[in-house]
């Protein structure tokens, strides 16, 4: 069994430092080979590092692309992948593997931790270890792996800012890859995708300023699809469409997803063809968005790329 692992930095592979924990090299490979010579890990093991190593919350779509290629590069090497990877836009990048990587035919298991290895009581070693477990022996597909369970990577949140147990995800009939009929990468190239959250009295200013400078929306709306219908709401999405922009809409709620069309508050979008984000996360949302613009030209295919099940993203 061979086993490529794609360090990328986060929490799981830092040290302490006078500005607080900071990625540091080594600390992964260290513990991968404490695994190897315990016997808890019986794999080879190849580590690819990504540098420089980051807190996830400097991450982009530039380093999806970057771990989605060094898989790729590494398809006929390995029978199953890690990523390790920060917690805070682990979920964006387990989505945007799903998305990219065409014709998975490999288990890739995204981990992390909560605390760094190098402090005691850490949660990291465990990951790793379940990790590398789940990389021979689940199905086909992107699964986060996280204290103890394996979830949807195209439906995966980070659900909790400090407990071990910090990602929660619906299940979904369809396994997160993208099917095709050869090994392939899925083109991404970085867009301006922009997140307008609806509140009670929203300063719409931001959202008009928003489509005369995006490329595709995400607008978070309420419950199961409501938004406030105003002539400022109703003149920003208006613009939206006359300059086809895509606009998806997703609940605020974490459980539930939308329906829209069940009230007439949610009018406003339908009128506007704005795409109705069911039961998406918020994260895959604005993924599908940056995926949906890089791969199609024109407005109508855009939005059909939004409206399909790709990877398992809707679970209703
Ligand atoms: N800030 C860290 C990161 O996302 C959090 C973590 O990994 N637990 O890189």
């Amino acid at each position: 069994m061979r086993i490529l692992l794609v360090h990328t930095g986060g929490t799981i592979g830092m040290c302490d430092t006078p500005n607080g924990f900071a990625p540091m090299a080594g600390v992964v490979e260290d513990a991968v080979q404490s695994l190897i010579a315990s016997g808890e890990c019986a794999a080879d093991v190849m580590i690819h590092t990504l540098e420089p190593l980051i807190d996830s919350a400097q991450a982009t779509p530039a380093d999806w692309i970057r771990v989605a290629q060094c898989i790729h590069d590494a398809s006929d090497a390995s029978n199953g992948v890690v990523v390790t990877h920060g917690t805070d836009t682990l979920a964006y990048t387990a989505g945007a593997l799903c998305l990219l990587l065409a014709g998975l035919d490999k288990p890739v298991i995204v981990t992390g931790a909560m605390l760094p290895l190098t402090v005691a009581g850490s949660d990291g070693l465990g990951n790793l270890r379940a990790a590398l477990d789940a990389a021979g022996a689940s199905k086909p597909g992107v699964w986060v792996q996280f204290a103890g369970r394996l979830l949807h990577g195209a439906r995966v949140r980070k659900s909790h800012s400090s407990a071990f147990d910090a990602f929660a995800a619906e299940t979904s009939e369809v396994a997160p890859l993208f099917a095709a009929d050869h090994a392939g990468l899925n083109a991404l190239s970085p867009q301006k995708v922009g997140v307008f959250s609806v509140t009670p009295g929203p300063c719409t200013d931001v959202l008009a300023f928003a489509v005369d400078h995006c490329d595709g929306l995400v607008l978070r709306c309420y419950g199961s699809g409501t938004a406030p219908d105003t002539l400022e709401m109703r003149a920003a999405l208006g613009r939206a469409r006359q300059r086809k922009i895509p606009v998806i809409a997703v609940s605020q709620c974490p459980e539930g997803g939308m329906k829209l069309g069940t009230y007439a508050a949610g009018q406003v979008m339908r009128d506007n063809n704005v795409v109705d984000g069911r039961d998406m996360t918020p994260e895959m949302a604005y993924v599908k968005m940056q995926v949906a613009l890089s791969l199609h030209s024109t407005y109508q295919a855009r939005c059909d790329f939004l409206v399909q099940n790709q990877v398992g993203e809707f679970g209703l």
